[in-house]
């Protein structure tokens, strides 16, 4: 059993140190947010996928899961903190740098530092690494360092934690035999050892091929827009096919990863990306379609328009990035108004500042409104009867669905 410090407690460091927790090890959570550290100490957790609530409270309750404002000793130290993208399209580290720069002082030889934030290739080497060197640890020898990186879809965090398997990155073989040790202590599915680099493209790949597979469906759609066939009904024959399987077309991709990661890539290998920027392209111009759309069939500038949607997929309250964003500064841009509801999302942050005008009340966001663009896929979209509304329907009606 170990002595684990998981810094970052948010959607993958709280749910990871609890099951750590559960499975025997000690472990210390620590967070820079002094209210989140609240509380946590109180026994509560803010997340609300009830799976995640559950396995925290339970480890808080237990007193196997402690938490903190700073590091301390330990064997393990893992970092899981956010690797955001800036306004022009570059790797943000700021964060993983600055909690390597806190968590250095505590590490001592034989211990192990693991990266799981998504982060370009070669972050482990340059970053971690690079920060140990400068405490007078070496990475190679006295320390193992690692790249692991979380895998999980939101919604079903706790199960893909326990469940998927893993990839782990040693910047030794040593360091990642270590890992593989770990994480088959608390993990179910298999880890499979590679290097950090091959680790960190691993993770930057998996997420590009979903952002390049669903730009793909985007252009088959507006193809078949073009050529006036139904594309969910070709895309339905043609995944009859053993080999194909077409994602679906939508208005764009959200979340804090798949429109993120392959900007990570496409920063370090410009020459070698064309595909995946194009794709990129594709899916952030979706909402525009959706409104050029409306706009053909007669909504006027000016006008009132219900946004059914901010969360950036189906049933989650999770509006990080969502491509109703991205609708609402064009609907901004263009001098329209705005009302958005969500059954879930209480609260959106938006990059640009652009007031989402939330509600939970349906009727209340159709009311008056010209038209009403579907953005997310919340079960309760599904069949919504136009007397469902609550209010007369909008003339235009445009499914991003
Ligand atoms: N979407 C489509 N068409 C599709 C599938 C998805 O338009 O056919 C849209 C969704 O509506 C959403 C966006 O794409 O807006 C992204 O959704 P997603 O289903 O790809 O899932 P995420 O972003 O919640 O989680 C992904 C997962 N990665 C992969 O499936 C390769 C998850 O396993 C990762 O752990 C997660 O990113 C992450 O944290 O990196």
């Amino acid at each position: 059993m170990h002595k684990v410090v998981v810094i970052g407690l948010g959607y993958v460091g709280l749910p990871s140190a609890a099951l750590i927790s559960e499975a025997g090890h000690e472990v210390l959570g620590v967070d820079i947010n002094e209210d989140l550290i609240a509380t946590l100490k109180d026994g509560r957790c803010p997340l609300a996928e009830a799976e995640i609530k559950k396995i925290v409270e339970n480890s808080l309750g237990a007193g196997r899961l402690k938490v903190a404002t700073r590091a301390e000793a330990a064997d393990i130290f893992i970092i899981c903190v956010p690797t955001p993208i800036t306004e022009n399209k570059h790797a943000d580290l700021t964060m993983v740098a600055g909690a390597i720069r806190a968590t250095a002082p505590f590490v001592k030889k034989g211990d192990m530092v693991i990266l799981e934030s998504t982060s370009p290739i070669g972050t482990t080497q340059s970053l971690i690494a690079g920060a140990l060197r400068d405490k007078g640890l070496d990475p190679h020898e006295d320390v193992d360092v690692c790249y692991c990186p979380e895998r999980v879809f939101p919604g079903n965090t706790v199960n893909e934690i326990l469940y998927n398997d893993r990839v782990v990155g040693g910047l030794t073989p040593r360091a990642a035999a270590r890992a593989k040790a770990f994480y088959e202590s608390f993990c179910k599915g298999e880890a499979i050892a590679v290097s950090a680099a091959e680790a960190e493209f691993s993770k930057l790949m998996e997420n590009t091929y979903r952002d390049v597979n669903i730009a793909l469906a985007n252009a088959f759609a507006h193809v078949a827009e073009a050529a006036g066939v139904d594309v969910a009904r070709v895309i339905a024959v043609a995944n009859r096919h053993p080999r194909v399987h077409v994602h679906s077309p939508g208005p764009g991709v959200g979340g804090h990863c798949i429109p993120v990661d392959p900007w990570f890539v496409i920063e370090g290998f410009p020459n070698q990306t064309q595909l995946l920027h194009a794709a990129r392209l594709i899916n952030d111009g979706q909402p525009a379609k959706l409104l050029d759309r409306a706009e053909e069939w007669g909504l006027q500038r000016g006008s009132m328009v219900a946004v059914l949607g901010a969360a950036y997929r189906g049933d989650i309250d999770d509006a990080r990035d969502t491509p109703t964003e991205l609708l609402l500064e064009l609907l901004a841009a263009r001098g329209y108004r705005w009302r958005v509801h969500d059954p879930f999302v209480k609260r959106m942050h938006t990059h640009s500042g652009v007031a989402p005008n939330l509600t939970a009340d349906l009727s209340a966001a159709v009311k008056g409104a010209a038209a009403m663009f579907v953005m997310t896929d919340h079960a309760a979209y599904k069949g919504l009867a136009p007397s469902a509304l609550g209010a007369p329907a909008p003339r235009i009606v445009v499914d991003g669905r």
